[in-house]
């Protein structure tokens, strides 16, 4: 046999492979969980403009904020703006002994499991008036019981699905068909899973091939989910710049989740900054306090976090941002807008927002060979300005 060319494979993401992913709150009790959601609910703009926003008590999208955005309505100036959103939920219930059915036990763990990627808030704020579940105040140990209950979960999940499959793989003996065979990879790489998470690892830390993360991908584990912890500091302590438990809290993610990130924010002065209706009014009290608002910071990675992206398309009637996945191809994104986008794809007209920036108008682009013509096998890049053009023929209407 001839040897086989080395072809560069593209990494295979973890996670659901869809465009409508959402991110949770996890946290203890009484770290600030649904101050923080509050807060980001009520200051997105879009929530008033978008009566969608607020989906239930605790589900809520908030407009993603974006300077390419803001210059292309303005550029445009459309009949319609429509930002990309993030999905927010408050997940409420985790407590010490959660994956053994304390505090809301079960209820808790099956929204977890419809998340795509968490939260993770911390108390790092010291308020004799808000009991801490765990008696005192200690940001690290807080991390430790959250990272173990969510840990054992997968453990306790992977160690049942081991035990169902190893019965029916060891009666399948050796050879085999092609199906026996696909069952048995599955088989050693859930269990491969399970002695990496019972060794006290997150999946998201494993180094995978494509192979496993497709069967990972199938599992929707809890520990496989990206998080960003938030560091919930006191208003005097955000506006001062200085918290003594910040360089614990990132040394134990960068011992325990090298590669997360952590954002510090105050939940009293976000949600403070959120009651004042004005722009003006917040404009000029956050000069005369310094200090600006890190929900935008937190939205954009959490936007990130879930790996997804969006390209615009703009014009007189609107400019909108759509949202799709990290390494998807052209077709696929026009897709997006309308399913007979990606059935008829022709190709896609594709600016880049610097140049559009820079030279000023669509025609400018276009006199300096800028405007690109892109195929079905162009990965659609952030911030793309796209115009795609499609054919849906009489036969290709047919199912
Ligand atoms: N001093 C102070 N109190 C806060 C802060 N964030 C939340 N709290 C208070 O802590 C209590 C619990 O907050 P909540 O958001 O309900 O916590 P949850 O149980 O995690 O959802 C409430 O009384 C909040 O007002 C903060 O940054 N500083
Ligand atoms: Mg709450």
């Amino acid at each position: 046999m001839p040897p086989k060319k080395a072809v560069k494979e593209e990494k295979l993401l973890l996670g659901r492979p869809s465009n409508n992913l959402k991110i949770g709150v996890v946290g203890l009790p009484n770290v600030g969980k649904s101050t923080f959601f509050n807060a980001l609910t009520k200051s997105s703009a879009a929530a008033e403009n978008y009566p969608f926003c607020t989906i239930d008590p605790e589900e809520s999208r908030v407009a993603v904020p974006d300077e390419r955005f803001d210059w292309l309505c303005q550029h445009y100036k459309p009949a319609k703006e429509i930002p990309a959103f993030l999905t927010v939920i408050d997940i409420a219930g985790l407590v010490k002994g959660a994956a053994s059915g304390a505090g809301l036990g079960n209820a808790f763990l099956s929204h977890i499991k419809a998340v795509d990627a968490i939260y993770h808030v911390v108390r790092a704020f010291d308020e004799p008036d808000v009991t801490h579940v765990e008696g005192d105040l200690d940001p690290v140990r807080d991390m430790e019981i959250i990272h173990e209950e969510l840990r054992l979960k997968d453990e306790e999940f992977l160690a049942k699905n081991v035990n169902e499959l190893s019965g029916s793989v060891k009666r399948l003996g050796h050879g085999g068909n092609a199906a026996d065979k696909a069952k048995k990879e599955e088989f050693a790489v859930i269990e491969k899973v399970y002695e990496f998470v019972k060794s006290g690892k997150e999946v998201r830390h494993g180094t995978w091939t494509n192979k496993e993360i497709e069967i990972i991908n199938t599992l929707h584990l809890i520990t496989a989910k990206p998080v960003i912890y938030l560091a919930n500091v006191s208003e005097k302590d955000y506006l001062r710049k200085k918290n003594k438990w910040l360089p614990k809290i990132k040394a134990w993610i960068d011992e325990h989740s090298p590669g997360d990130l952590m954002i510090a924010y105050s939940g009293a002065f976000e949600l403070n900054m959120s009651l004042i209706e004005s722009e003006e009014e917040k404009e000029k009290t956050l000069k005369e306090l310094g200090a600006r608002s890190m929900l935008p910071k937190i939205i954009v990675a959490g936007y990130s976090a879930l790996q997804l992206i969006y390209y615009f398309t703009g014009g007189p009637d609107e400019v909108r941002a759509w949202t799709i996945r990290r390494l998807t191809k052209a077709p696929q994104a026009a897709g997006v807008i309308h399913s007979d986008f990606e059935r008829g794809f022709i190709m896609a007209e594709v600016m880049k927002y610097n140049d559009l920036k820079e030279l000023g108008s669509e025609s400018a682009v276009k006199a300096n060979g800028k405007y690109m013509q892109k195929g079905k096998e162009y990965v659609v890049e952030d911030g793309d300005i796209i115009y795609f053009k499609f054919n849906v023929t009489a036969s290709g209407k047919k199912k």
